[in-house]
């Protein structure tokens, strides 16, 4: 059986602002010293699926730099590996992908160069461990043309998915693309398809004006619902969409509660990543740290509590860092103190700034973050902030 790996890693990504303005959102560091990318390229591997593509789009550099020829995840192959696919002018028709299907459909030829038996379409921006063994399985049971990952989500929530109604053998009966009103159940999709090759390319080669095929979740899924079979694989495990800031810096303080059932010691299940050689961590003797996840090269002298320290973050005496995600390299300058902040990488924080304390931090409150305003800072790359202000 051969597989193909497809990672949209193309969305533009706007609903995370400032971390996402100079790179994809695949790209964004996450829990110290990874990037969200590397949980779905470990995914593969762990697998055993080392055919994977990775289908770029906006802001492609960081990610590109990022991944290179795959050597972390053992995707430095001569047959199979990691290829970026970006796409190139003079294509049909001299267009962009206009969406997820329509990036597929436009690397179709890839796929029948690789004679794959199956596609796995999946999205580099969600923070998850899946043996992706286990939904090949449950589309090879079921006979199925399509398999999609599904979960149930809070009833609030279900404006953000695709849902579904399933029947008593959990083939697909119904799919709404964000529903606006909630009478459609919490079933949700969690954009992670498996295709039988022969009917996804014809899926997509016969759409036109009249049969769009641009997005899966809002064309080609409610259509082959209607004609194919398609079936849900029920996925139990910790999973996170991580496109908002809400939600990124949710995850984030997440990672810090001992009672999450997200492993990332499990030596059976590694996330591999890029990354440089640093020195060890160096705790000062004033320093105060609980809680929190600290990487290599980080110089603590004052407090941290608990935040996410990337790689080579400097916190000077006296200053605070509380609830924070702190990006590589920035500089917390003496007395400065961080509350609920997000800061991105090489960002100079002077000394006694306050940020996470302005006015326009609309309902701060701790107990219950608000869905809409969080309440959450964020300094974007490189941003020099003066000593003595507040934010
Ligand atoms: P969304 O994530 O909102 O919902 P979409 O914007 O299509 O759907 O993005 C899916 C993935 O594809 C993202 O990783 C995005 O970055 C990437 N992507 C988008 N456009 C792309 C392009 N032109 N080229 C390459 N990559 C691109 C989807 C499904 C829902 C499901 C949720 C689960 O549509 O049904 O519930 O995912 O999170
Ligand atoms: P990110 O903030 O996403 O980490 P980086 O600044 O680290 O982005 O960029 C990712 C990669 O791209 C790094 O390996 C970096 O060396 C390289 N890079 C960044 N800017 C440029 C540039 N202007 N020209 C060439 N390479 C660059």
């Amino acid at each position: 059986m051969r597989i193909v790996a497809m990672i949209m890693a193309g969305g533009e990504g706007t609903r995370l602002s400032v971390l996402s303005e100079k790179r994809a959102k695949p790209s964004v560091p996450f829990a110290g010293k990874f990037r969200i990318i590397d949980f779905t390229l470990s995914n593969c591997v762990n697998s055993g699926i080392f055919d994977v593509a990775v289908l770029t789009q906006y802001r492609p550099h960081s990610l590109n730099e990022h991944i290179g020829i795959g050597k972390p995840w053992d995707l430095d192959r001569n047959r199979g590996g990691v290829r970026l696919l970006q796409p190139y002018q003079g294509r049909r028709d001299e267009s962009w992908y206009r969406g997820t299907a329509d990036a597929i459909y436009q690397n179709l030829n890839y796929i029948q160069e690789r004679r794959a038996d199956l596609v796995l379409v999946l999205s580099g921006d969600h923070i998850y461990k899946m043996n992706y063994n286990d939904i090949i399985d449950t589309h090879l049971r079921k006979r199925a043309d399509l398999t999609v990952a599904v979960m149930e989500v809070p009833l609030e929530e279900t404006d953000r998915f695709g849902i579904m109604t399933t029947d008593e053998n959990d083939r697909i009966i119904e799919f709404t693309e964000k529903p606006k009103a909630r009478d459609k159940g919490n079933l949700a999709s969690m954009g992670i398809y498996v295709f039988n090759t022969d009917i996804l390319i014809r899926r997509l080669s016969e759409g036109g004006p009249e049969r769009p095929r641009i997005d899966f979740g809002k064309d080609v899924i409610p259509a082959m619902v209607a004609e194919d079979r398609v079936f849900a694989h029920r996925f139990k495990g910790y999973w996170v969409d991580v496109g908002t800031i809400q939600s990124y810096w949710e995850t984030s303080m997440q990672l810090l509660d001992p009672s999450l059932d997200f492993d990332l010691f499990d030596p059976n299940w590694l996330i591999r990543t890029r990354s440089e050689e640093r020195p060890p961590a160096k705790i000062g003797p004033q320093a105060r740290v609980n809680q929190s996840i600290i990487c290599n090269g980080c110089t603590i002298r004052g407090t941290v509590t608990h935040s996410v320290l990337s790689p080579g973050v400097y916190v000077s005496p006296g200053a605070i860092v509380r609830d924070s995600v702190v990006m590589n390299d920035t500089w917390i300058g003496p007395g400065a103190v961080l509350d609920r902040v997000i800061v991105d990488k090489k960002v100079v924080v002077g000394a006694g700034v306050r940020l996470g304390f302005g006015d326009d931090l609309t309902v701060p409150n701790r107990k219950q973050p608000d869905k809409i305003n969080c309440g959450v800072t964020v300094v974007g790359k490189a941003a020099h902030i003066p000593a003595g202000i507040t934010i």
